[in-house]
């Protein structure tokens, strides 16, 4: 196309801000429009709530730049709509009051020629039984509109990288419809874009989460079965993973985010009969707080007053984010069972229980230090200066992530999840 479209955002969390700016530097004219007043004003001032830094650097940019202007009320003038909003879950159930409520705000704007688009993970089928209804209730004729489902596909931690160079799958709503969805998508991104249906696309996008759901379940699985024969599950996957057709992911302690955790649901709900394997790769992934937890009665019985330092309270490594983070399932269930608890994270700023100013405070007098996640900055603890600040020396790592010999020669006792214990739990012989 190489024209230059003026474009309204709706919604600007951790897809919308970054999507946005790079339309805007793509020379579009870009409304960043959102419901949060404090979110515009931190925009603002520089946007210094959002951590991730080339994302904070492409904002600023964009901002500066001009063609990305900020608002707290919809543009009536914009061709083009991007739903960003997001899509929860409640009780496992899927909430789509955000898109609904989006969709409903959009409609009375639209005009003939018009391109609406949802990027919004949603459970496939809600184009059509959510976004054209809410239309259709405003008086919008669908059919003069161009409607597209354009799912975001980029992972916290390399946003802007995957903005630019992940492929995208576009589902139109009718012939033409994700075409001009991929006009516009085509002047910021280089991947390729691949059109088809928006309840294809729909599907496509929360398959994509739940894969990865039931692939790391499966690397849960084999955590605590390598632990029953005595073999280190994470040798074993990485030699398995040297066949060119073999790709098993990392075990760990759950899995945490706004997505991974939520999107199977979405499958799910749609027909419990037919998703017994999806629902069961949930199950084991919701179960690893409590293996942990387990583990850590082994050495330290619940209700003996014991103090858990627990290292990382996001929800993987490098981010901010604390959502769904494993850490808070696992606090609830150590209190649960008598033990206190600190958590240290240097990334994380907001989390929904305590968070200890400084690693020693953490750690002073602990009976146990348990590392939920590899954070870069964890990667050089030292465990010689760590182990006087503890009452007692036990390593508890959950991600394989500690060099566990030299925390055994500082005097730890080290249990890695899924590593090979050297009194293996049950070993089991054909009868
Ligand atoms: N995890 C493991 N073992 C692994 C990999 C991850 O236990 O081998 C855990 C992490 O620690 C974390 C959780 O899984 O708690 C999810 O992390 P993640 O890095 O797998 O994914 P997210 O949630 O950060 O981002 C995902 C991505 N989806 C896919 O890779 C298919 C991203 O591309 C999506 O855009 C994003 O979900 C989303 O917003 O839907």
């Amino acid at each position: 196309m190489g024209s230059r479209m003026k474009v309204c955002v709706q919604g600007l969390g951790y897809i919308g801000l970054p999507t946005a700016a790079m339309m805007a530097l793509a020379g579009h004219e870009v409304v960043g429009y959102d419901v949060d007043a404090r979110l515009l004003q931190s925009l603002e001032n520089g946007a210094p709530h959002v951590k991730e830094e080339p994302v904070r650097a492409l904002v600023v940019g964009a901002l500066n730049g001009g063609h990305l202007t900020l608002s707290d009320t919809l543009p009536a003038d914009a061709e083009a709509y991007i739903v960003c909003v997001p899509t929860p879950t409640i009780d496992h159930k899927p909430d789509l009051s955000f898109v609904q409520a989006a969709s409903s705000a959009v409609a009375p704007l639209l005009r003939a020629g018009d391109l609406l688009i949802v990027e919004s993970t949603v459970p496939p089928g809600t184009m059509d039984r959510v976004v054209v209804p809410a239309l259709l209730a405003a008086g919008v004729d669908p059919d003069t509109i161009a409607i597209a489902h354009c799912p975001e596909r980029v992972i916290p931690g390399a946003i802007v990288k995957e903005l630019r160079e992940n492929s995208r799958v576009i589902g139109g709503r009718k012939p033409g419809d994700a075409e001009r969805a991929r006009t516009l998508y085509a002047t910021f991104t280089s991947g390729a874009i691949f059109t088809t249906d928006t309840v294809t696309a729909e599907l496509v996008k929360v398959i994509e989460n739940t894969y990865r759901d039931v692939n790391i379940a499966f690397a849960n699985e084999l955590a605590l079965l390598s632990e029953e024969l005595g073999v280190d599950a994470h040798e074993a996957i990485a030699l398995a993973n040297n066949h060119p057709r073999v790709n098993i992911l990392s075990p760990g302690p759950g899995v945490g985010g706004h997505c991974i955790p939520v999107d199977p649901h979405f499958l799910s709900n749609a027909n419990p009969f037919v998703t017994e394997l999806i629902q069961t790769a949930r199950r084991i992934n919701e179960r690893m707080p409590h293996v942990v937890v387990r583990r850590i009665g082994e050495y330290l019985a619940p209700r003996s007053g014991a103090r858990i330092a627990i290292l990382g309270a996001a929800y993987k490594a490098n981010v901010d984010d604390t959502r769904e983070s494993p850490t808070e399932r696992l606090e609830e269930l150590l209190h649960e069972r008598g033990y206190t608890t600190t958590v240290f994270d240097p990334v994380a700023e907001r989390y929904r229980g305590m968070l200890s100013a400084s690693l020693e405070d953490a750690l002073r007098d602990a009976d146990a230090v348990v590392l939920m996640v590899g954070h870069d900055a964890f990667a050089e603890l030292d465990p010689a200066a760590i182990g006087p600040l503890l009452r007692r020396r036990l390593l508890i790592d959950t991600r394989a992530f500690l060099p566990a010999e030299r925390w055994a020669a500082a005097g730890f006792d080290v249990y890695t999840l899924g590593g090979k214990r050297r009194d293996p739990l049950h070993f089991v012989t054909a009868s």
